[in-house]
């Protein structure tokens, strides 16, 4: 089906070990998606919503133990364990390799191996790469069809020596003669291994069907191999969305923005401004690539093409693009199912009807059953391209410049709602100590304290932090500083002393993207603090936005307090990293301790 040999060799040598039925190589085309989605309603696996009100859209139920990406089951097993750092799963790879072997021979007996050729980006962008995925999981396929370009034009542009990063997946649940296949195949989670072979570029994922650990375009090439190659090939591979924003003189700028998962990338990404003639366009949700331009500016390209989610929270109100372009060919996973064939989840921004079918399949009735009908990580995935707040240059083959960078976390105290950094190192800094508080929904004997997430990419690391600090200070020499993105410090969740917001956050953060514009054209007026510089109490505009002044005030300002005790638990934090913390970031550090002095 290639002429490429290094990998038809690779081919044949896992279906020797996997041993599927049958081998199919997908062409991507429309046919083959609805054949495979025919051939999964048939065996009950999906389910076909109501034409009427969601034509294209299909619901699955995932096995209840297999409904997010497994962290603690999720390796970087680089040669040396130095190299994968404090903060990663390592297993030494000829050991991993070994018992993954044991695990991949014979698991896709009974089953049909397919093959998807995919490009992350657009097929021949100088920015764009190729992956492979060998995946028995035809729910794997549909998805990809919809997050990644998938098919014949990927396996053309790959000719006979194109370089592709192998990626081998199995539900690890062989289908031996007299079993009956469920209804979600997956493996105990101890069986689970979502692996990385970064010095390989090689990825191997066995045992779960769901999301980031199934989905290998997305967390684990586009983020941890990714990582890896940006590193040793000079760009960045980042946990970041990517955002057009236009004034109301029509210009516009692209910014991209690191948050956590669960801190509403996807809804800033669909912002719709409050500010009257201001404009928001999508460029990606999730992640960003980037890489110098010959001008020396810093260029992005969404290598996805697609949106993977998250269901419950999304309303016509906190993201009316996302809710629009979820209407037709979306595949639902773990929400609710209504009696006329629709979904529903909590959040959805109207009742739930009386009766329903949850996620797992069970009657559900409002005001009896105790349990959210939808689960709490249950997704939409969703063509890029029928979002109403796409931006045309989301396909642009040479990305987009790119003049900010935002960085934010969850934290309900001590960091303001918009804090400008000096220089790309002190950006750096601000970027490597980001993170969340943890909340009674994580991790119970921490609550309070600050989960560090640098640059949101704390679960999606393919090497040490450490030296991925380094290479982030690196690219800052890179070109001159007027060329650079900005680097810019949000939150958006400070809370009062009730434990209420005090930002109304969704289109209102368009008053802070208005600044940042009208800072990087030199417009907007800041003051300088000792934590960065913060908008002037009328740089911002706040027409017609009603919020309490004083608790208005506090969010813009800086919480001295707060910050030496965020300093020295940064010093702590930065202890993890021994000789591998940049000794500029350690000068940032002090430099910050001076300042609050
Ligand atoms: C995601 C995540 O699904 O970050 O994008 O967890
Ligand atoms: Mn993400």
């Amino acid at each position: 089906m290639t002429s490429n040999i290094r990998l038809n060799k690779w081919i044949h040598e896992m279906a020797d070990l996997c041993r599927p039925d049958r081998i199919h190589w997908c062409d991507g085309s429309d046919s083959e998606y609805q054949s495979l989605l025919q051939m999964m309603v048939s065996k009950g696996v999906a389910i076909p919503l109501n034409p009427k009100k969601r034509p294209g859209c299909y619901l699955f139920r995932s096995h209840p133990s297999d409904v997010a990406r497994v962290e603690n089951r999720t390796f970087i097993s680089s040669l040396r364990q130095d190299d994968a750092g404090p903060t990663n799963n390592w297993i030494d790879p000829q050991s991993l390799k070994s018992t993954m072997t044991d695990l991949f021979s014979g698991s896709m007996v009974g089953r049909t191996m397919y093959v998807i050729p995919f490009s992350m980006g657009p097929v021949g962008s100088p920015l764009s790469k190729i992956g492979v995925e060998i995946t028995d999981s035809p729910y794997v396929v549909a998805n990809m069809r919809i997050m990644t370009r998938i098919g014949k034009p990927v396996l053309d542009f790959l000719g006979s020596d194109g370089e592709f990063v192998p990626c081998l997946h199995s539900v690890g649940y062989p289908l031996l003669p007299g079993m009956v296949d469920p209804q979600w195949p997956c493996a105990p989670i101890e069986k689970k291994f979502i692996s990385h072979f970064p010095e390989e570029r090689l990825i191997w994922s066995y045992g779960s069907g769901y999301g980031g650990n199934a989905l290998l375009g997305k967390k684990c090439f586009a983020l941890r191999i990714a990582s890896v190659q940006a590193r040793d090939e000079g760009w960045l591979a980042e946990h970041m969305l990517i955002l057009k924003i236009t004034n109301p003189e029509g210009k516009s700028k692209y910014i991209t923005g690191a948050f956590p998962s669960a801190c509403g990338k996807t809804n800033l990404a669909m912002l719709v401004p409050t500010l009257p003639g201001w404009k928001v366009e999508t460029v990606g949700d999730d992640i960003a690539w980037m890489k110098f331009g010959k001008d020396g500016r810093l260029y992005a390209i969404n290598p996805e093409a697609g949106f993977f989610g998250v269901a419950p929270g999304t309303s016509a109100q906190s993201n009316p693009n996302a809710m629009k372009c979820v209407e037709k060919n979306t595949l639902f996973t773990n929400v609710a199912l209504t009696d006329d064939g629709d979904v529903w989840w909590e959040g959805i921004g109207y009742d739930a009807p009386d009766h329903l079918i949850d996620w797992q399949g069970r009657d559900w009735y409002k005001g009896q059953s105790k349990e959210p009908a939808a689960h709490p990580n249950s997704r939409f995935t969703t063509p890029a391209h029928q979002c109403p707040s796409i931006s045309p240059d989301w396909i642009a083959e040479e990305g987009v410049p790119i003049s900010a960078i935002l960085i934010g976390g969850r934290r309900p105290s001590t960091i303001p709602l918009v804090n400008e950094s000096f220089s790309w190192e002190h950006g750096v800094f601000l970027g490597s100590i980001m993170g969340s508080e943890i909340t009674a929904a994580t991790i119970s004997d921490q609550i309070g304290k600050v989960r560090r997430d640098p640059f949101a990419m704390l679960p999606f690391m393919g090497y040490h932090i450490g030296d991925y600090f380094r290479h982030w200070l690196n690219i800052g020499k890179m070109t001159t500083p007027e060329k650079l993105p900005k680097i810019y410090y949000v939150n958006w969740f400070r809370k009062n002393a009730e434990g209420k917001f005090i930002w109304p956050g969704y289109g209102e953060n368009s008053r802070v993207l208005k600044w940042i514009f009208e800072r990087l054209e030199g417009k907007a007026a800041s003051q300088k603090t000792p934590i960065g510089n913060l908008p002037t109490p009328d740089s911002l505009d706040l027409d017609g936005l009603r919020v309490n002044p004083s608790e208005l005030a506090s969010i813009l300002t800086v919480d001295l307090g707060g910050w030496k005790r965020e300093a020295e638990d940064v010093r702590s934090y930065y202890r993890i990293f021994e000789n591998k913390l940049p000794s500029a970031l350690a000068d940032q550090l002090d430099q910050l301790d001076q300042r609050l002095r």
